[in-house]
C-alpha cells in the first residue's frame, strides 16, 4: 500500500436531498396519487413559465441542515419544453435529482471543475424563490442533476 496521501477532495457543499422531480402528464391526478397513496400534501404550487412546468412541492421531511426534502410533480405547460421532451421519450416518472447547497454558484464551480457539464452559466428562477442550476445527466450517470440553494 502506498505511503502517500489520499488526494483531497474539495468540499461540493452540497448537504441535503432537496428533491425528487417527477414528470406527469396531468398535475392535479399525480398530486391526488401521492395524496391518496401515501397522504403527502401540497406545500407549494408554481407555474415558472421559464423552465416551461407547472409543479408542485410535496414536503416529506426536514434535513439536518435546517433545508427540508421534497418531491416535486412536473407537469409540462408547452411541448417544446424539457418536461415535455421527456414525456415523449420516457413516459411518465423520475426526471431529475436536485441537492441542496447554501451556495449554488460555489457548488455548481466546485463540481464543473470535475468534468461535468453544468448547463446554467448563471443560476436560475427555481421553486420557492430559490436559485438553481443544472448538470448534464450524460456526465452524471444518466441522471440529469440539479443544484438549488433555497431563498432566504
Ligand atoms: C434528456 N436526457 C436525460 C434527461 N433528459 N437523461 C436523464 N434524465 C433526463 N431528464 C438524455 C437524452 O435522452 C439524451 O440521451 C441526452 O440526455 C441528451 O439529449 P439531447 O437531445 O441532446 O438534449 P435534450 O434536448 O433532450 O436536453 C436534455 C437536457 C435538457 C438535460 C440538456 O432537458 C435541459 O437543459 N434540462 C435542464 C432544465 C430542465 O430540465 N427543466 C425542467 C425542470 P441519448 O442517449 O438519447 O443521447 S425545472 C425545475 O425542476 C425547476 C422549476 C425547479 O426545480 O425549481
Amino acid at each position: 500500500m502506498s505511503d502517500a496521501p489520499a488526494p483531497t477532495i474539495p468540499f461540493s457543499g452540497l448537504t441535503r436531498l432537496d428533491h425528487v422531480g417527477i414528470a406527469c402528464r396531468d398535475l392535479d391526478a399525480s398530486i391526488e396519487f401521492y395524496r391518496r397513496t401515501y397522504g403527502f400534501e401540497v406545500e407549494h404550487e408554481e407555474v415558472n413559465e421559464e423552465q416551461g412546468v407547472r409543479e408542485a412541492m410535496l414536503r416529506i421531511n426536514g434535513t439536518d441542515d435546517g433545508g427540508a426534502t421534497y418531491l416535486q410533480l412536473l407537469e409540462p405547460t408547452r411541448p417544446d419544453s424539457p418536461v415535455a421532451t421527456f414525456l415523449d421519450r420516457n413516459g411518465e416518472g423520475v426526471h431529475h435529482l436536485a441537492f441542496g447547497t447554501s451556495d449554488v454558484a460555489g457548488s455548481a464551480a466546485t463540481v464543473g471543475a470535475r468534468d461535468v457539464r453544468v448547463l446554467d452559466r448563471e443560476p436560475r428562477h427555481g421553486t420557492l424563490g430559490s436559485r438553481i442550476v443544472f448538470l448534464h445527466p450524460k456526465d452524471c450517470g444518466g441522471v440529469l442533476t440539479e443544484l438549488v440553494q433555497s431563498a432566504g
